[in-house]
């Protein structure tokens, strides 16, 4: 069946495009948009033609699964459509509703008129996908809107509301309600009152001075593109819409958006604005899964982490009760959450107001009598069984059936914690980043009892509080931090080979890490690796591990929150400030290993650590703790601070070439064998690894 949906209402013809979910113009839908035209052409009866969406949108764009595939491109494409739309001999009119985006706002750009209902979101998104608008969107909107509007829109990607446009050209009507109606009384006005045909190509860019500000523009956008070539070319496409003839601006247009496909950063995005979206979808749990109602919230311990949580609840506007069993601690964890909230404020994110309001739904506790009645407990305690099991045992005493036990543990076993109550199946591991109220990934444990109704009210709850939901299976450190733990190891036998801190965290944070992994370890608190190690040798004797980071400790050096780490810090400041100690540190350690050092290059630094990550990765995708090589990549975009423009460490592996990857992990193993306290097995491919280069396929595909 034809996704253009065609039906008549007197002399108008009405095209509805009808591709679940957003209208996407994937291959189909585009050929039948031409092939409803044709009958609206071919039909003297027909005098004008409305084309509007079915279900939630006019059109989300161009079909972005299509990309870089032959339908991409096959005839007819999206310059196709709208050429034949634009040189209808019967007016065309776009009515546009609920959202118009990419490719759908270029399409009712080449319509003849264009009628909107209030609040639609209109946008050229296509930036944020690393391309341009390549269907005609920089060359038609700058004509019928002011320039700095259409290239603020074009570069940023942001949606607009159709009721911002009026005084523009835009938008011929835009009207309240259905706009279906007034769309086709609008054709018949245009019609009856020989409105012809006008078309957006026709008109002229108007400004002042557009040469001065467009280099303006360029200037600003360059500083703050930083990693990713796609803002600047939209500048660029935009003056072309200034300097040239239509038909060149347009070449100009298309050779920018076929160069920008094509790229890994256009690439990464595209793989993060669906693996976000595949996150959501857990295939045994069905997307219509009744819901436990999430009214009221508690969370156990008003540290650092309790009090981040609370204020996620308090911002989503969930009451929250928050428990602490020492009164200083609890007046001091509420204190630090005002104070966040009134530097915010100071800050203009929010309100003066807003800081009362919140304050006035985070209610402190030190009964668990208070939260008996909560739908859902967060436990944010230390980070020791012993001390979970006194908390789950009293929370399986005191919270009301169907409640749902949520744990903030960052390596424990959910298991064993959910072992603790008699309702195993309504405990769940929520780990959530420091600082909880700022990072966005909360990483959702599902237990091996975990009812399936649990999980599918985390994964609600977490979009309202407007966090990243990735489900990890049990395992020590579930996704993110199993994986920065051989991140890590690696850091530290490169310190032992003969880099500095410096040099690992430069190189890093060269590629575009937030921080590389010395720092991040200051910030995070050295004694928190250094206690979950020695856990570990208990464990896991069998392990090797660099040992700098335990002497580092031995000094009582544990980061930020005590002046020094792996570096140093003045008081009151965060700039990391290499510490000759350190390298005498390090430079004795290698005495005592019996170690020469030498040099290391940038790239035996960078790709030691990411493919420490991606091995471990695979092993987890292999024991299905994670369900997609997507989820572990949007953990480690929007958790640990992996550039965005490569996409996550599995991507980056997949752009690399599991057959380079391989290749380079057997010469990191034959040197880790004659290095003294090297680990060669570190580099041993994950069985999985090696099933796909075999297959010749990746860890996305
Ligand atoms: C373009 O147009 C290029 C042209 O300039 C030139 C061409 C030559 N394609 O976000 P949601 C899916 S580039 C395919 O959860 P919401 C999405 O994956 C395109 N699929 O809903 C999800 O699928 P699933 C420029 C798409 O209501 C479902 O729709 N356009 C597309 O919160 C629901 O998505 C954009 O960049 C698409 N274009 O928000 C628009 N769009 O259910 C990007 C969505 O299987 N899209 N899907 O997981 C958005 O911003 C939002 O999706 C939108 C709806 C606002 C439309």
């Amino acid at each position: 069946m034809s996704q253009a949906r065609y039906e008549q209402q007197g002399e108008v013809a009405v095209i509805t495009m009808d591709n679940p979910p957003v209208n996407g113009l994937g291959f189909e839908l585009r050929r039948g948009i031409v092939e409803s035209l044709m009958r609206a052409k071919a039909d003297d009866s027909v005098k004008a033609v409305v084309i509007t969406g079915a279900g939630r949108a006019f059109s989300g764009g161009a079909d972005i699964r299509e990309f870089n595939t032959p339908k991409a491109l096959a005839e007819p494409n999206l310059h196709t459509v709208i050429r034949e739309i634009e040189a209808s001999n019967k007016p065309v009119i776009a009515a546009v509703h609920s959202v118009a985006m990419g490719g759908g706002l270029e399409l009712a750009l080449g319509c003849h008129f264009r009628i909107a209902s209030t609040g639609a979101q209109i946008a050229l998104p296509e930036v944020k996908l690393g391309i341009l608008p390549g269907a005609g969107g920089t060359q038609r909107l700058p004509r019928v809107v002011p320039l700095e509007m259409a290239l603020n829109m074009i570069v940023t990607g942001e949606p607009v509301k159709s009721e911002k446009f009026k005084g523009t050209r835009l938008f011929d009507e835009i009207v309240e309600g259905d706009v279906l109606p007034a769309a086709i009384a609008f054709a018949r006005k245009v019609v009856t009152d020989k409105l012809g045909l006008p078309k957006v190509r026709d008109l002229k860019v108007v400004h002042p001075n557009p040469q001065g500000y467009l280099q303006f523009a360029r200037n600003t956008v360059r500083a703050v593109a930083r990693n990713f070539p796609a803002p600047l070319r939209c500048v660029e496409a935009v003056a072309a819409s200034v300097s040239m003839p239509f038909e060149e601006g347009i070449k100009a247009e298309r050779a920018g958006f076929l160069d920008l496909v094509q790229t890994p950063e256009s690439r990464a995005l595209r793989h993060a604005f669906f693996g976000e979206r595949a996150a959501a979808k857990i295939p045994d749990v069905p997307a219509d899964t009744p819901l436990r109602p999430i009214e009221t919230a508690a969370v156990v311990g008003a540290g650092t982490m309790g009090g981040g949580i609370a204020m996620n609840f308090a911002n989503a506007g969930i009451p929250v009760t928050v428990l602490e069993a020492n009164k200083e601690a609890l007046d001091r964890g509420i204190g630090i959450i005002r104070r966040n909230y009134e530097n915010t404020a100071k800050k203009g994110r929010i309100k003066p107001e807003d800081v009362e309001k919140r304050m006035a739904l985070i209610r402190p506790t030190m009964s668990y009598d208070d939260i008996r009645n909560a739908d859902i407990v967060i436990e944010a305690v230390f980070e020791d069984m012993p001390v979970k099991e006194t908390v789950f045992k009293k929370l399986n005493e005191v919270m009301k059936a169907g409640a749902i036990l949520a744990s903030n543990t960052s390596t424990l076993d959910v298991d064993k914690i959910a072992a603790f109550t008699k309702r195993p199946q309504d405990v769940i591991g929520t780990h959530f980043f420091s600082p909880a109220n700022v990072m966005r990934l909360l990483e959702i444990v599902r237990g091996a009892k975990t009812a399936k109704d649990v999980l599918a009210t985390t994964m609600k709850l977490a979009a309202r509080i407007r966090k990243l939901g990735v489900v990890s299976g049990v395992c020590d450190g579930f996704i993110g931090n199993r994986m920065i733990e051989q991140y890590s190891r690696q850091a530290g036998y490169m310190l032992e080979e003969g880099a500095t801190p410096q040099q690992v965290d430069r190189a890093i944070e060269k590629l575009g890490f937030a921080m590389g992994p010395f720092r991040m370890s200051d910030l995070a608190g050295n004694d928190v690796g250094w206690y979950i190690r020695k856990r570990r040798y208990v464990e896991r004797p069998d392990m090797k591990y660099p040992k700098i980071a335990d002497k580092i400790c031995e000094l009582g050096r544990f980061g930020q929150k005590t002046g020094a780490g792996f570096y140093r810090y003045e008081p009151g400041k965060r700039d990391a400030i290499a510490d000759p100690v350190v390298d005498e540190l390090i430079a004795a350690h290698r005495k005592e290993l019996g170690i020469t050092p030498r040099k290391l290059t940038d790239d035996e630094i960078v790709h030691r650590l990411i493919f420490a990550l991606v091995n471990e990765g695979a092993k987890i995708l292999e024991e299905g703790i994670a369900m997609r090589a997507s989820d572990i990549d949007m953990i480690y975009l929007s958790g640990y601070g992996f550039p965005l423009h490569r996409g996550g460490p599995m991507l980056y592996a997949d752009m690399y070439g599991l057959y380079n990857m391989v290749n380079r992990m057997n010469e990191f193993a034959a040197r880790a064998a004659q290095t003294p306290n090297g680990d060669p097995s570190a580099w041993t491919p994950a069985p999985l690894l090696l099933k796909l280069l075999e297959q010749g396929k990746g860890f996305n595909d």
